[in-house]
């Protein structure tokens, strides 16, 4: 631990001395995720459904240039209603954090976060990855090669149709990271539980995506897992159903010039629109989801530590 880098909550400094199970959660899918004032809505169910399954959850975020490990009450609420708050991923955290600034963490940053106050599990919605057109725009989420780096387990819903998931599980493989699906063969895609494509790895039960993070680590290989955990069948929107407003959301994005890290909420926001918010309760019940994953994984691992 880094004592003068962190502000941690007594909560999670409380659990991680006693080497209880803490889960990471990040704050951009607060911020630029979700509209306000479901973001807060849905960042207090996922550290309530954390609690009631036995874990501390750790919320993540720069607030005025101190990295936080775990959010009170009242500082969720401030983020989840500031506008204009800073998008930070590995590349921004040092910036922001040297000049004072408020900002959220992405995958990647709470990934860099969560490794640095000791934690080795952390709960998602989705994570970035290979952007639809990438070949032309380069846009590929840090967030994938963050993964290949710190020893981090992340758990989210598989990747999201609005990126090219064929080539999000290319680069994956290229950078050696396991993905590994949650009790299926195939690869969920966040809204849908399929995709289409074979999962490169399945696991059924959270002791062995512990152990598979430990054996890593015995083995001296930097980097985490992606854990893909699809949908709950009840919540889930048929990618059939998706893929034409994905394809519009796209098209509009293109002819309005968005690019670089803007790009996934406006596709976020549109899609939420054209769906009439029915996206959105999907994108809470999967959180939610990932959080009781994540929480099994996290007791996994101190169980054997
Ligand atoms: N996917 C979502 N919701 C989100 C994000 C992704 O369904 O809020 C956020 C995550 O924080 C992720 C980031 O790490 O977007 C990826 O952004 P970029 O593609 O710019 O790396
Ligand atoms: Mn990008």
């Amino acid at each position: 631990m880094t004592p003068d880098l962190l502000t941690m909550s007594p909560e999670v400094a409380k659990a991680l001395a006693l080497n209880a199970p803490v889960v990471a959660l990040e704050s951009t899918i607060i911020t630029h995720g979700m509209p306000y004032p479901q973001n807060l809505e849905t960042a207090r169910r996922v550290e309530d459904e954390l609690r009631a399954a036995g874990a501390v959850p750790a919320t993540i975020a720069i607030l005025s240039g101190r990295l936080h490990v775990g959010l009170t009450a009242q500082e969720l609420e401030e983020l989840a209603q500031a506008e204009d708050v800073m998008k930070l991923s590995r590349a921004d955290l040092a910036v922001a954090m040297a000049t004072g600034q408020t900002g959220a963490t992405t995958v990647a940053a709470t990934m860099i976060a969560a490794k640095l106050a000791g934690i080795g599990v952390f709960a998602t919605g989705g994570i970035g990855g290979v952007h639809i057109g990438a070949e032309d725009s380069f846009d590929i989420s840090a967030d994938l090669m963050e993964l290949a780096q710190t020893p981090v387990t992340v758990v989210a819903a598989g990747a999201k149709a609005i990126l090219d998931i064929p080539k999000t599980l290319e680069v994956l493989e290229t950078q050696g990271v396991p993905v590994i699906t949650f009790g299926q063969d195939e690869f969920p895609a966040f809204w849908s539980r399929s995709s289409g494509l074979k999962s490169p790895l399945r696991l059924d039960d959270a002791s062995a995506i512990a152990a598979s993070a430990l054996m890593r680590a015995r083995l001296g290989l930097p980097g985490g897992q992606l854990v893909a955990n699809p949908i709950p069948e009840a919540d889930e929107i048929a990618a059939q159903t998706l893929a034409p407003i994905i394809a519009q959301a796209q098209s509009e994005a293109n002819a309005q010039g968005f690019a670089g890290k803007a790009v996934t909420p406006f596709l976020l926001q549109r899609i939420f629109e054209l769906t009439n918010g029915r996206s959105l309760e999907a994108n809470i019940a999967l959180v939610l989801n990932n959080a009781r994953l994540a929480a099994a994984i996290a007791h996994a691992m101190v169980a054997k530590d």
